[in-house]
C-alpha cells in the first residue's frame, strides 16, 4: 500500500518511522511519503491560511497550495492504475471505525490531508470529490489543534491489518470491534506469568486446560466489561448475541 501525507507539519509525522509502521515501511509493506505543504506556496512567507470570508475567529487553509499539492501527489501515480482514496480529517467528519479501518486497509493508495486552523477551504473537497473517492473522518468526539494526530491514528490502524504486518493473521481476530462472534463486545482480560503477583492469581478456568470453559469465561468477561464501558454497543448489537446467562450478569 502507498500512503502519501500533505502537511505543514512533516515533523509531527515522524512516529510513522517507529514500530509497527516503521518496520512495515522497512520491510516493503508500505510506502509511506511525506509532504510539506509550503512546498507549493510562492510568497516570501509560504503562506497557507487566510481570514474566513463572513468573518469570525480563526484562520482558513488557501485553496490554491492544496490544489497544487494534491495535483502534483495524485499525479504521481502510475497511469491506468487506481486513484488514491483522499482522507480528509476533521473534527465534522464520520466516525473513523474499525470497518472503515478495513475498508481503507484493502485500498492500493490513500492520501491524507491534515489542517490546521479552521480546517481547509470548502472549494478543494467539491474540487476533488468530483474526481476521487474523498472520506471526511474524525477520530472522535473533541477537538484537536489539527489532523497531523488522527493521521497517526489512522494509519496505525490500517496498516497492522495490512498482508504480513502482524505476526500471525489471526492476531485481529479477537480485537474488540473485530467482525465475528464477539462483534459487538469489547475485549476481556488478559492474564501473563507469574501465577501469583503481590498475592494476586489468575482465574482458575484459565490454568484448566478446559477450551470451551475458557471461550466460555471470556466471552463473559467480554459483556461484562461491554456493558460497564459501552452500554451503547450493547444496545446497538443483535439481541440473539446474547443468553440466559448474560441477562444474569
Ligand atoms: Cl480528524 N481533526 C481534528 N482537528 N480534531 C479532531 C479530529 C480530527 N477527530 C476528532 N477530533
Amino acid at each position: 500500500m502507498r500512503i502519501d501525507v500533505v502537511t505543514i507539519f512533516p515533523e509531527y509525522l515522524e512516529p510513522l518511522n517507529v514500530s509497527l509502521v516503521g518496520k512495515a515501511r522497512a520491510r516493503g509493506l508500505l510506502d509511506v511519503r511525506l509532504h510539506d505543504l509550503r512546498e507549493w506556496t510562492h510568497d516570501k512567507h509560504n503562506t497557507v491560511d487566510d481570514t474566513p470570508y463572513g468573518g469570525g475567529p480563526g484562520m482558513v487553509m488557501k485553496p490554491d497550495p492544496w490544489g497544487e499539492a494534491l495535483d502534483a501527489v495524485i499525479g504521481s501515480g502510475v497511469q491506468g492504475e487506481e486513484p488514491p482514496v483522499l482522507v480528509v480529517p476533521t473534527p465534522s467528519g464520520r466516525p473513523f471505525t474499525q470497518e472503515l479501518a478495513v475498508e481503507l486497509s484493502e485500498k492500493p493508495w490513500l492520501v491524507f490531508t491534515p489542517a490546521r486552523y479552521e480546517g481547509i477551504d470548502r472549494r478543494v473537497i467539491e474540487e476533488y470529490g468530483d474526481r476521487l473517492d474523498v472520506r471526511e473522518v474524525s477520530i472522535g468526539d473533541y477537538v484537536l489543534a489539527g489532523g497531523e494526530a488522527p493521521v497517526l491514528v489512522m494509519v496505525e490502524a490500517v496498516a497492522r491489518l495490512l498482508p504480513g504486518v502482524l505476526g500471525n493473521a489471526e492476531s485481529h481476530r479477537d480485537d474488540s470491534f473485530a467482525p465475528g462472534a464477539m462483534a459487538d463486545l469489547l475485549e476481556g482480560p488478559v492474564y501473563t506469568k507469574p501465577p501469583e503477583w503481590r498475592g494476586r492469581g489468575i482465574p482458575d478456568v484459565l490454568l484448566s486446560g478446559h477450551h470451551g470453559k475458557i471461550a466460555r469465561w471470556r466471552r463473559d468477561e467480554a459483556f461484562r466489561r461491554t456493558v460497564r464501558n459501552r452500554p451503547d454497543l450493547i444496545e446497538r448489537a443483535d439481541p440473539a448475541a446474547f443468553d440466559k446467562k448474560d441477562r444474569e450478569i
